[in-house]
């Protein structure tokens, strides 16, 4: 693709969907004195009302996308969420048009340092833990990217570093950013709707160590390590133990049935001293600690801000308990890994039944693969679009038509010691507007149930 010029520079700029990614574009693009033709495959697509009040009369083009159009733009401004295999946007690169996506645009305008975070799960988590590890330091940090703050928005203040959760779909159109440092978390099934197969999206992960100093990677997952891009620098994390040997080891050291975080095989932290919970949160902090420690910053002064982390909404977080019954919302778990290592991540605290709410829509998973992780569940409650691809994998399943009744049908089946569990495993846009939707429907229909 040929080099981004200044944003001023090009007569004619498409902003190609209108969520919080286009809207966000619009925003810094009138800020920059340039005025952006605006499109949507929706008639009425979300950000409409707040489109208008930024400028009435900037070109808009809604409906279906017409490639004609497309065509006579110098520049395309591409949402993740879009596919940049979309027959028109697929003609307008034919025809060399460059398609970008917001952070090549957020990384010309910036020259502090940047860190990406991409995985499958984990990347919220990481994400906010680093940018808490790196405040701790004294630095002035600015997190966003897929967390839900587009990178554009953090422009508006000045900063020392900025940590970006990185999706596939937007490292699908990032061309020129650098990163100080970049961490694959893990590889699992995921978003195969779009990629096809683990394949393909784990090639799409990948991009992210081509705009890498520094890779920083699973052992647990060797999928995860820079293979094809030969990266110098690199750092690794996993649950087996670190090396005093080998400096760039984080690992797990166990002392008197106590498990630590260590470094170069020095303890760190003791698991017991952390709010979160779970092997994977494990790997979360080490991963975190990493990044930190990759780009300078010395880790024990951060380490005070690890101990105080806590979990963010809708991850394993415990709505309450009551007569004996804990309810534990885990909304943002939208694939069969992070379910996995939620159910994992309990299992040894529950002494009663295990009792899981799941479904949604699997995005072409495949649910064969979690069927070792539900032997460790006692009864398993199903709704939504592709429940039925689950049903199988399970010798006890109760079939439910939203939450509402699952949530009734689980305090039914719970008794004293029991803890049921939301954690679908599925993508939550068939019956919800997104994941803390669902998650804040689901401590609605405990709450009401318990009168809390
Ligand atoms: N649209 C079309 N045609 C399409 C698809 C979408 O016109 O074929 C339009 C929609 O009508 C809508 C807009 O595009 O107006 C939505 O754009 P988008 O889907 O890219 O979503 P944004 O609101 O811009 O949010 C995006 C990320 N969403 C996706 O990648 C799907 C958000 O991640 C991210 O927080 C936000 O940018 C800020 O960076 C969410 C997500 O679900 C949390 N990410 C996926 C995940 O984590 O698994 C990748
Ligand atoms: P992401 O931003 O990648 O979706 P989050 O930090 O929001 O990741 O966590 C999403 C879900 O994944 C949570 O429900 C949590 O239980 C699970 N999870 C978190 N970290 C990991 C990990 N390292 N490996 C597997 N699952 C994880």
């Amino acid at each position: 693709m040929r080099e981004l010029a200044d944003i001023t520079q090009y007569d004619s700029i498409a902003v190609v969907g209108l969520g919080q990614t286009g809207l966000s574009c619009v925003r810094y693009l009138l800020a920059q004195g340039v005025r952006p033709c605006v499109f949507d495959s929706r008639v009425e697509p979300p950000g409409l009302a707040e489109l208008h009040q930024l400028d009435e009369q900037l070109e808009q083009h809604f409906g279906a996308f017409e490639a004609v159009t497309l065509l006579g733009m110098d520049l395309i401004i591409l949402s993740p969420g879009i596919d940049p295999r979309t027959p028109a946007i697929q003609l307008a690169k034919d025809a060399d048009i460059p398609v970008i996506g917001d952070i090549d645009l957020f990384a010309y305008q910036v020259q502090q340092p940047i860190i990406g975070i991409t995985g499958s799960n984990g990347k919220s988590t990481v994400t906010r833990l680093t940018g808490e590890l790196l405040a701790e330091a004294g630095l002035k940090v600015a997190v966003g990217g897929n967390i839900g703050v587009p990178v554009l928005d953090l422009l508006a203040q000045p900063h020392d570093i900025y940590v970006l959760e990185l999706s596939s779909f937007q490292l699908d159109l990032c061309h020129q950013v650098t990163l100080q440092a970049a961490t694959i978390l893990n590889i699992s099934d995921d978003h195969l709707d779009r990629y096809g197969s683990l394949y393909s999206y784990t090639e799409s992960k990948h991009q992210i160590y081509r705009h890498a100093r520094m890779a920083i990677w699973n052992r647990d997952q060797r999928s995860t390590a820079p293979h094809a891009i030969g990266i110098e620098q690199q750092l690794t994390f996993g649950s087996d133990y670190s090396d005093e040997t080998a400096p760039a080891l984080f690992g797990i050291e166990r002392h008197h049935q106590q498990a630590f975080i260590s470094y170069a095989g020095k303890p760190l932290l003791a698991a017991n001293e952390l709010q979160i919970t779970g092997i994977h949160n494990l790997l979360n902090v080490q991963a975190a600690l990493a990044l930190v420690h990759a780009v300078g910053v010395d880790i024990d002064r951060c380490l005070p801000a690890a101990r105080r982390f806590q979990a963010l909404p809708h991850r394993c977080q415990l709505v309450g308990e009551w007569h004996g019954v804990r309810w534990v919302n885990d909304s943002k778990a939208t694939n069969i890994g992070a379910a996995e290592a939620a159910i994992q991540g309990v299992r040894e605290l529950v002494p009663g039944q295990l009792i899981l709410i799941a479904g949604g829509d699997g995005k072409g998973q495949d649910f064969s693969q979690f069927r070792s992780a539900l032997l460790q569940v006692n009864t398993l409650i199903l709704f939504g679009k592709d429940a039925d691809r689950i049903a199988p994998f399970h010798h006890h399943v109760v079939r439910v038509a939203d939450l509402a009744e699952a949530v009734q049908q689980a305090q039914k089946l719970a008794t004293a010691g029991s803890m049921v569990l939301l954690s679908p495993a599925c993508s939550s846009l068939d019956m919800f507007r997104n994941y803390e939707h669902r998650g804040a429907q689901f401590v609605a229909a405990v709450e009401a149930l318990y009168g809390a």
